[in-house]
């Protein structure tokens, strides 16, 4: 019997998001300056592979991208994280700042939320029978907030993140600092990437299942790219669904991209 291909995980699994570490302690929170209170841009969502992958322009402006730039530079230490593939972790070269804050993560949710929803009802994709018991009547599964687990990630020339799919992470949810109350089995399920820069290089790119050649497609193997373009966003289906995708190499300038995902939970 052939052997079944393993695929890499997203590398080392994040930090559980724990609510309470960042109470009290500025420091380890985003600066609310970084994302505008008077941005009302109207998003377009746009099907980049059909009941997977979407994207949407202008999400941040491009004042906001570069706030986060400077912060991230200016402000902040970047972790390096370097390590080659392994039969179970894929090859990333990148730096990244990561920090658990509620309350960015909750505004970046209500910047996408419209959109957030537009793409979710294309999501066939939750057994809601299997999630949602008995004692959960009259309530839905339905998207929430975002992870407050905040990643901003820098890739200059030549680093790339290989081929992995994203697990999905179960969401402490307390109360205390959460955007509601009443909300259980809190979990991601969508991983949202915004892109802070435009560089030459560094597109994301996804595998289909198939290698069948699609119309639109950047691949010649039916893969689909999308490249780093300031302000867009990005989400994409993780967990059982998650495509298999790359970070390509960065081929001139720098990208920056601040990862979260969105916490779907019954309520
Ligand atoms: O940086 C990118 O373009 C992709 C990042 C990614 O695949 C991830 O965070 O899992």
């Amino acid at each position: 019997m052939a052997k079944k291909k393993s695929v890499a995980r997203n590398g080392p699994p994040a930090p559980p998001a724990n609510p309470n570490s960042t109470k009290g302690n500025c420091d380890r929170l985003f600066p609310e300056t970084l994302l505008s209170k008077h941005n009302k841009q109207v998003l377009h969502l746009e099907d980049l592979i059909p009941n997977a992958v979407f994207v949407a322009r202008n999400a941040l402006s491009s004042k906001e991208c570069e706030d986060w730039i400077n912060y991230a530079e200016n402000n902040s230490g970047w972790d390096v994280v370097a390590h080659p593939a392994t039969k179970w972790i894929a090859h990333r070269e990148c730096s990244r700042i990561q920090k658990n804050d509620w309350t960015m993560a909750h505004r970046l949710f209500t910047r996408i939320q419209q959109i957030v929803i537009d793409a979710s009802k294309q999501l066939d994709i939750f057994d809601k029978s299997s999630r949602i018991n008995s004692s959960y009547e009259n309530k839905s599964y339905q998207p929430v907030t975002c992870n407050p687990n905040l990643r901003l990630y820098k890739y200059t020339k030549g680093q790339w993140f290989g081929r992995h799919i994203d697990d999905t992470n179960k969401i402490e949810w307390k109360g205390s600092d959460t955007p509601y109350t009443d909300v259980s089995e809190a979990q991601t399920e969508i991983t949202v990437l915004f892109y802070l820069s435009t560089c030459r290089g560094g597109a994301t790119r996804f595998h289909l299942p198939n290698s069948t050649k699609r119309k639109g497609s950047k691949g010649d193997d039916g893969s689909v790219a999308f490249a780093p373009t300031q302000g867009a966003v990005l989400l994409h289906v993780h967990g059982d669904k998650c495509l298999e995708h790359e970070a390509e190499a960065v081929v001139d300038g720098i990208k920056y991209v601040l990862r979260t995902d969105i916490v779907y939970g019954v309520c």
